[in-house]
């Protein structure tokens, strides 16, 4: 029978709060204002109150980032390095409690928290405490913005956090974030064990609530950069919103990427791959391998191989350590991908999804796979961020490249097969921040991740991402260059 993870210490922690969060700003929770609820999507019930910031909130958040901004740039590298080594131990001092309160608060297995969100969580820090000791070598004449607004999604919360806050505090900047309003309980969790290391207040900020939260962060005109993570509508809005504002902006927003199988690949362990691109994560990933491009001459094998493997898949109780497919973030996310696949049915295409146990309750949505349909379709070219695959056909490499290029989103893509010129050959034409040969979903603190077009622009990891934290000191620069 199943073996659920036991859910106890994270409900003693949220109990220790009295299930109820203010924000915290200048190194302490403030008092609980306006609430909303959170609530667990794998059975819809409620795990916590969360504040809503107001403009007057988000005022103050930003007021501490400023203030402590002088004593935390003024810091030697190795001082800061210090603090964020203390917060990757202390990520995986609790990083079983942090597993389970995400997998409570988003949905998604517990394997998957597990194993991969909250390790990466710990490896971001630990990379950035070393970018920390080597800013003033890689970045000679470099300073940080200043406070920097960071706004992220709720498919990945822990990590998202990560992703903006470590290289923003290894370059010496403060930050005001807001977690999404499905999912602040790991954020607030964070908060803690921000104070309990001594990080010196005001450094950190986390101010929680939604969209209006979002857009008081973009407009505060002593903040100095955005970083958001979202959806390509909202990344829109706020390029808007911070055009001609002199602030800086980095935006990761949408996918729609290829997953691309020749003829020669090894089909086992493509199918393999292909389950993790499209699956992981119930497919709420910005990468996921969305499109399968098959050849032509293995379409139908291939085709039949993903169904047999698509029937072994569990969908289930997140919390069982067996299970493959756990809950949407939330009944909204799941309206959303229900009215895709309807809005994509009246289009036409086959439609495939394996019977077998679904739990009665909770935002459950079958894996599923479609078939028999054309680019055009709305479900080949609009992001759904569900389980859903679509396929298609290729019969050379020049249409695969079309095809895989025939986006408007540009994040990633993986090709698969055994021909290393085909492989090198293909790469670097397919239009994707990242191409993966032969893998899928590798993520490194290492290496800069981020798209073309519509998926947005600036590269978070590696030496790019820790750029995008710091500015040229044109002061300085000038000075040299004049003659007076
Ligand atoms: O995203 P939003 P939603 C895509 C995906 C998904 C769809 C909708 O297709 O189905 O977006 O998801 C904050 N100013 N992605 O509605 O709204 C919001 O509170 C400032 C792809 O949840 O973009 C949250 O913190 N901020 C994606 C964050 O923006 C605003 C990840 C993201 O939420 C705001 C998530 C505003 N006007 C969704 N409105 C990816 N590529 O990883 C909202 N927010």
């Amino acid at each position: 029978g199943p073996s659920p993870e036991a859910p106890g210490p994270a409900f003693d922690w949220l109990d220790a709060h009295g299930r109820k969060f203010g924000h915290f700003i200048d190194g302490e929770f403030t008092k609980p204002g306006k609430t909303f609820a959170s609530t667990n999507p794998a059975n819809g019930e409620k795990l916590a109150d969360i504040s809503e910031a107001g403009k007057g909130d988000v005022d103050k958040a930003v007021k501490a980032a400023r203030s402590a901004f002088s004593g935390w740039s003024g810091l030697s590298g190795f001082e800061r390095a210090k603090y964020l080594y203390a917060i990757a131990r202390q990520i995986q001092k609790e990083s079983r409690l942090l597993a389970v309160l995400e997998t409570l608060d988003n949905g998604k297995p517990i394997r998957e928290t597990r194993d991969i969100d909250i390790p990466l969580v710990a490896r971001h820090f630990y990379h950035h405490a070393g970018w920390a000791q080597h800013i003033d070598k890689s970045f000679p004449d470099h300073v940080p913005y200043g406070v920097c607004g960071q706004i992220i999604p709720w498919n990945f919360p822990l990590l998202m956090l990560a992703w903006k806050i470590a290289p923003a505090l290894a370059a010496g900047n403060t930050v005001v974030l807001k977690p999404a309003e499905f999912t602040s309980l790991t954020a607030l969790l964070f908060a803690e064990i921000c104070a309990r290391i001594g990080l010196p207040k005001g450094v950190v900020n986390i101010v929680t609530g939604a969209g209006e939260t979002g857009e008081a962060i973009v407009s505060h005109p002593d903040i100095d950069k955005i970083a958001f993570t979202g959806s390509t509508e909202v990344g829109k809005i706020i390029r808007r919103a911070t055009a001609g504002s002199g602030k800086g902006l980095s935006l990761e927003l949408g996918g729609k990427s290829p997953f691309v199988v020749f003829e020669d690949a090894d089909l086992d362990s493509a199918v393999e791959g292909l389950v993790d691109a499209i699956w992981f994560n119930q497919g709420q990933v910005c990468c996921a391998g969305s499109r399968l491009l098959v050849q032509e001459s293995i379409e139908e094998r291939f085709i039949a191989k993903v169904k047999t493997r698509m029937k072994t898949l569990r969908t289930g109780d997140p919390l069982d350590k067996s299970i493959d497919i756990g809950a949407l973030v939330a009944p909204v996310q799941v309206e959303r991908v229900m009215d895709l696949l309807k809005a994509g049915r009246a289009e036409g295409g086959e439609f495939y999804s394996p019977e077998g146990d679904m739990p009665e309750k909770g935002c459950y949505v079958r894996p599923t796979l479609v078939t028999g349909i054309s680019p055009a379709h709305s479900l080949a070219s609009e992001e759904i961020f569900g389980p859903v695959l679509v396929a298609m056909s290729f019969r050379t490499p020049e249409e695969a490249v079309a095809l895989a290029n025939n986006t408007k989103y540009g994040l990633a893509a993986s090709v698969w097969t055994e021909n290393v010129n085909l492989a090198l050959d293909i790469a670097p034409k397919i239009k994707a921040g990242v191409v993966w040969v032969n893998s899928t979903n590798q993520f490194d603190a290492a290496v800069g991740f981020g798209g073309y077009r519509e998926s947005g622009f600036g590269r978070e990891g590696g030496k790019e991402g820790m750029g995008a934290y710091l500015k040229p000191i044109w002061e300085k620069k000038l000075k040299a260059a004049s003659p007076i």
